[in-house]
């Protein structure tokens, strides 16, 4: 379970370009952090994250999408 103050803390640490969003690479730089990002979403892995919740199809994450991910797996307090 995390807060979205929390969740917004992960991504920046997460977002190394500060591009405003995480590519997969990302989150292959940070495992740990992608770990807990996993288990936040109910997702297997990088690739599992991108393929269900990357709305849009531009392969990477946006705050709003990661968000989307952990409501969905009913993990945002
Ligand atoms: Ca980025
Ligand atoms: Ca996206």
């Amino acid at each position: 379970m995390a807060t979205e103050q929390e969740l917004q803390s992960l991504f920046k640490t997460l977002d190394r370009d500060q591009d405003g969003k995480i590519s997969i690479n990302e989150l292959f730089l940070s495992p740990g952090l992608s770990a807990i990002i996993s288990s936040e979403t109910n997702t297997s892995s990088p690739q599992d994250l991108l393929a269900r919740y990357d709305s849009d199809e531009d392969g990477s994450i946006t705050f709003e999408e990661l968000k989307e991910a952990v409501e969905k797996a009913s993990n945002l307090t």
